[in-house]
This record gives structure tokens, sequence and C-alpha cells, in this order.
């Protein structure tokens, strides 16, 4: 049988498992959605799965000692062995079921961050992290006295690795970085920066928002000590993220969230905690958008992570080509080759949310602002950027329409400029 790496990618047959897609916007434009780095759009078996969760056994799980429980708590716990095997995780305890990255992060930060780190202890991070991956290392900074430190970025916006001996030292406890910039697109050597952070002894924990849905994420093979990444971007319901974290780490952190599911043992003045994931699993989980993610990345992998991979890529170079043409283009971040699918760009005397907006009109979404990533736009001497993002499902169609977009927002602004006296 052919592994699905070896069929040919048909793009317009996977369009049609988007119905989002084939709608048509505002002055009968079709969608163009560039946008996908800001959330993914769901193929109809997420959908469906949703709803037959809702229709057929919808009940919290782990709790009932009933059928429809029982079910609902097969369906999760499948879901998070799905999760285990699409990450190469050792063991399913390792999988935590979470909100989102943002969620995850916190954990990771609260969790082992406040219970570990020292005055003086080090944080490594970089100018390219979304805030989520950055702020909660600036509280648990602030709460135990560590000190965050950066990695300088070289002048096209990769990690500068020739410095990063300087700044990675036996003083670092852990090194926070993304496997891909959700700006930039910038994708970062991550089983090199784990091996370079263990041998200082540092744990590494890595924001694979952007990275996990566009690519193969093994994290024994790459060394991940934390990984986290939202099921939202990976073609699963909103509300759902994933904590990777080894066993050991997690057994010794403390949770963030209390209450519900999380105890093993409450007293009136103390608590004992369940063992992970439970220990950070507090409340209800969001179990019905778990077990969609599931069926998400069944399809992901139905296509091939590999095909997906090698599709965004050229789907990518085109669109570099083509963006590169517009006078007055800047795009942003590393050559195509060291690139996720993802253009951010400006364009000279054309604001970011200008364009957005005439683009919108044509029916094209993408996305303008800092993306909440206001240092690195800071050190671009920018506030704001233009993005737009791409996925299998995108077409070379649609880059034509983007940039038949841009040329004609171009030339609404040309018109708006006084003429000289
Ligand atoms: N980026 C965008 O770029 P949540 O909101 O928790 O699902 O994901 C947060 C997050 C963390 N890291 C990276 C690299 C991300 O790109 C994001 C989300 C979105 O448009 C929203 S700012």
């Amino acid at each position: 049988m052919n592994s699905p790496d070896a069929i040919p990618f048909d793009v317009e047959s996977v369009r049609r498992d988007f119905p989002i897609l084939s709608q048509r916007l505002m002055h009968d434009r079709p969608l163009v959605y560039l946008d996908t780095a800001a959330t993914s759009q769901k193929p109809q078996v997420v959908i469906d799965k949703v709803v037959e969760c809702f229709q057929q056994y919808n009940s919290n799980v782990h709790r009932g000692i009933h059928q429809l429980g029982d079910r609902m708590t097969t369906e999760l716990e499948a879901a998070r062995e799905k999760v285990q095997l699409l990450l190469n995780a050792a063991e399913v305890d390792e999988i935590v079921f979470t909100a989102g990255t943002t969620m995850s992060l916190n954990i990771v930060a609260h969790g082992w961050g406040r219970k570990f780190l020292k005055p003086g202890d080090e944080i490594l991070v970089n100018p390219m992290e979304h805030h989520a991956n950055l702020v909660p290392w600036q509280l648990a900074a602030k709460s135990t006295g560590a000190v965050l430190k950066y990695i300088p970025l070289t002048s096209d916006g990769q990690l500068d690795l020739a410095q990063l001996d300087q700044h990675l030292t036996r003083r670092t406890r852990l090194l926070a970085v993304t496997a891909m910039s959700n700006v930039l697109g910038t994708i970062n050597p991550i089983a090199e920066l784990a091996r370079r952070a263990h041998a200082v002894g540092a744990l590494i924990c890595v924001d694979g928002a952007q990275s996990v849905p566009h690519g193969i994420t093994d994290v024994r093979g790459m060394g991940i000590d934390f990984l986290a990444f939202s099921g939202h971007k990976l073609y699963g319901p909103t509300g759902v993220g994933v904590l990777y974290g080894r066993k050991e780490l997690l057994e010794g952190m403390d949770p963030f969230l209390a209450g519900g599911h999380m105890i093993r043992e409450v007293f009136e003045q103390t608590s004992t905690w369940a063992d992970p994931p439970a220990k950070f699993e507090a409340g209800t989980c969001p179990f019905i958008e778990a077990v969609a993610l599931g069926t998400a990345i069944d399809y992901v992998q139905g296509l091939g992570l590999e095909r997906i991979a090698a599709y965004e890529h050229e789907l990518s170079v085109y669109a570099h080509q083509q963006l590169q043409e517009i006078a007055g283009m800047t795009i942003l971040g590393p050559a195509v080759e060291k690139k996720g699918a993802i253009l951010s760009f400006v364009i000279d005397g054309l604001h970011s949310h200008d364009l957005s907006d005439l683009l919108d009109r044509e029916g094209v979404a993408i996305r303008a602002g800092h993306h909440c990533t206001m240092p690195l736009h800071d050190l671009l001497g920018l506030t704001s950027s233009a993005r737009a993002s791409l996925a299998f499902y995108n077409t070379r169609t649609e880059v034509d329409q983007l940039v038949a977009a841009i040329l004609a927002a171009k030339k609404v602004f040309q018109r708006r400029t006084p003429r000289p006296a």
C-alpha cells in the first residue's frame, strides 16, 4: 500500500473537505483565507465529530459511572493517545489537555518556574517569541528573582547561534523558544538548541503553536522537555490545546490551577495531587474539543504531515516570488528555505491596517498588527505588519488573488496622494 507521503497532493479535493472555503463573501467575492496562523479552518470530519459527541454521548469524563460517561472518557483517552503518537512522546501520561498554547506555557512558567527558579537563575528567550512565551516568563522571573536574557537575532530574523554560547551558560535554567515564528516564519533548529541547552544543564520549553500543524514533531528525537500547541491551529476546535512534558518534569512540578480532578486527597487545610496528566487538568477539561482534536490529527495524518509540509513550502516559494515583484514590498524574516509558510510584510506608504481592510473588501483575509510580538516589532522599527499565512488548502490562484488585491490597494492609496501644486 502507498504511504500518504507517496501520493500527489490534490488540493482541490482537500479544499472540498473544508466547507467554509467554498463560501462567497460580500460583493460575491470568493473567500481567500490567508490567516491560518491565527486560526485554521476545520474539515467536515472535525465538525461532524463535535456534532456526534453532542448528539450521541455527551457526558462528563472520568466521573460518570454510566454508559455515556464511559464512552466519552474512552474517546478522550483515545484522543490523548493520538497526541502521544503525533508527538512521539514516550508515554500517554505526558500529554496534558489544556485550553491552548497560552495556558500550556503558563502551566510550565508557574508550575515549574515558580517552584524551581532561584534568584540569579537565567531564563533564555529571544525577541521573536510570541507574548505567550515571554510574558509568563517575565512573571516567573519577577516572582523568583530569576533574570530574563535574550538571544540576539541576525539581521534576517534568525537566532544568532554564533552568540548562543555567550547567553546559554551554566546560569541558564531554561531556554524558551518557538519552533516557528508566527511573524518571521523562521524555523528554529530545535534539536540543536535542545542539545546545547542540555549540555549546560538547562531545559528547553518549545512553543509549537505554529510548527506542530505544519510538519513532523518528534519530542524524543528532538530532545524537547516541554512543548505547547493549540488545537485550533491544528484544524481542530478552539478551547483545547496540549502541554507535553517529560514525565519526571511533570511529576516534579506544582499544579497551576487547582480544583476538581487534579487532587488525590483533600483535607480541611491541605491537599495532595493526582498524578500527571490529571494534576494539570483541574475542573472539567474541554473533552469534546479534545476528542475532535483527535479527529483533526487523524485527518492531517491521513494527508501526511510530510506531504503537507512539502506542499506548503512549494506554495510559500511561489508566494514569495510573486510578492517580491510588488514595488515597495519588504517581506520580513529569512529566505524562504529557512521559513514556514508565513509571509509578513510592509509596503512603502501603505499601512498594514488599511491594506488588510482593502483586501478584506476583495474577500482576501490576512492579519495586520503586531501579532502579539511587540518586542520583535520594536526591534524591526515597526508598529505593525501585514501577514499572509498559508495552509495546505491554499492555492496558487489564491496567491495571485492576494497579489492582485495588494496592487489594487496600492492604486487606491496612490490616487489619494495629493498632486503637487
Ligand atoms: N498566534 C497569531 O499569530 P493561543 O492563543 O494560546 O492559541 O496561541 C498563542 C500563540 C503562541 N505562540 C505562537 C507562536 C502563536 O502564534 C500563538 C498564536 C496567533 O495570529 C494569535 S496572536
